[in-house]
């Protein structure tokens, strides 16, 4: 019996098919992972109850010496990992720390340069519909058609041309490195700012298997619950010269009170991701990422970029059928319990609501403890499932050997999940 099942029966229910459905599916999105057991307990902490707004020796509310502690903590670790002069740990999500970086830097109508949407961008780097397009100016640079990457010449020449204020590098849907120092080179000839959001890569980064934007931007910004395995939530890292800015922004520009729980949380994944076997788990992300990046591209099917050096790909489902699109497929792959999402390429003719993608990531199955052997396995039966996607028997075939690898590795967080996948 836990408080849960006998005060709420009905929310515990909800949480045990969580539990149920993570334990019984293999996790193949890229952006998500399985957060530690004591990531989990901060998190469901009694500093859920604490109001602490202001930061560390200067709050507003009394009772604030835990909260001090732990917001100090994890801008300590913070600032130690990532190598940052400066770090904010209040915004509550990644678009949030975006915004208040705009907050900080920017004047309404300002011009922001950021990668297309559907070119891998994100959607608060300039979208229309979202407050980054709707009070700024955004113009995107895009990917090259040819070799479906960044070219450095197009960005550069586009920084010229719109002479924005702010240039943002980063992305949700690109598999290869980011040229940072590039990046950092342009926005300084055009005298802009240049804004990092590495909420994919963090994980990487702290790992160091992929370079560290933070010497070359004026502000990093990241979600800690992608590749970086913590709650989710997001930081700010920038130098000492724009902190005072950048804290005015996010409380009490954007944000009233701190989720201390939160705050707490992402002190200890801060902990654990600088200790030195999480390098070895950033390092087999990315080698997982390559293996089924292999698998699926030995079956005939083209990833864009013709690969991967990082814990994402995007399969190009035109490659092998026309018409099959991305809905469609993630639909059959859930099935078997194989959970991935559609995703739009660059240059789609689909709409996104259908795409002719598939984004396929491996934090989440390496943290189950999954290596290169289990993402042939996992790569060969996407492929089948792909190949027969209306054969109701061969996804149920597969599902049952899914189900029989996650009994194999189960989620490190987890022991009380049981029963069948709904
Ligand atoms: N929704 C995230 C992703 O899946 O990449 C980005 O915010």
């Amino acid at each position: 019996m836990t408080a849960l099942s006998q005060n709420d029966p009905e929310a515990f229910d909800i949480l045990q098919d969580e539990r149920n459905r993570q334990h019984n599916t293999l996790e193949l999105i890229a952006s998500e992972n399985h957060a530690s057991a004591a990531v989990l307990e901060a998190t469901g902490s009694v500093l859920t109850d604490k109001y602490a707004e202001g930061y560390p020796a200067h709050r507003y509310y009394r009772g604030c010496r835990p909260s001090d502690r732990t917001e100090q903590l994890a801008i300590d670790r913070a600032k130690a990992l990532f190598g940052a002069e400066h770090a904010n740990v209040q915004p509550h999500s990644g678009t949030s720390a975006n915004i208040a970086v705009y907050l900080a830097a920017l004047k309404g109508g300002d011009t922001i340069m950021g990668m297309d949407l559907s070119h891998g961008g994100h959607l608060s780097h300039g979208l229309g519909l979202n407050y980054s397009g709707i009070f700024y100016n955004a113009v995107f640079y895009t990917l090259n058609e040819q070799t479906e990457m960044l070219d450095m010449d197009a960005v550069r020449d586009l920084a010229l041309k719109e002479r924005p204020k702010m240039i943002i590098a980063g992305a949700s849907a690109y598999p290869r490195k980011i040229d940072f120092e590039a990046f950092g080179r342009i926005a300084e000839e055009v005298g802009a700012y240049l804004l990092s959001d590495i909420a994919h890569i963090a994980g990487l980064v702290a790992g160091g298997v992929h370079p560290s934007p933070v010497p070359h931007s004026t502000f990093v910004t990241t979600t800690t619950h992608k590749t970086l395995r913590g709650p989710r939530s997001a930081i700010i890292l920038c130098r000492n010269e724009w902190a005072k800015k950048i804290d005015s922004a996010v409380f009490p520009g954007l944000q009233g009170g701190p989720f201390m729980h939160q705050i707490l949380a992402k002190a200890v994944a801060l902990c654990e991701a600088a200790r030195p076997e999480f390098a070895d788990y950033a390092a087999q992300v990315v080698a997982n990422a390559a293996a089924l990046a292999d698998t699926l591209m030995e079956k005939g099917w083209r990833l864009i970029t013709g690969g991967t050096d990082n814990h994402l790909m995007l399969v190009d489902l035109r490659s092998r059928d026309e018409n099959l699109n991305g809905h469609d497929a993630s639909g059959a792959l859930a099935a078997a319990g194989l959970v991935a999402n559609k995703n739009v390429i660059p240059f789609d003719p689909r709409p996104p609501m259908q795409t002719s993608g598939l984004r396929f990531g491996t934090p989440a199955v390496t943290t189950r403890g999954m290596k290169q052997p289990e993402m042939k396995q996992i790569g060969q039966w996407i492929d089948e499932i792909l190949t027969n996607h209306d054969d109701e028997s061969i996804i149920e075939r597969i599902g049952s050997k899914v189900l029989e690898m996650c009994e194999a590795f189960p989620v490190p967080n987890q022991n009380q999940a049981i029963g069948n996948r709904q």
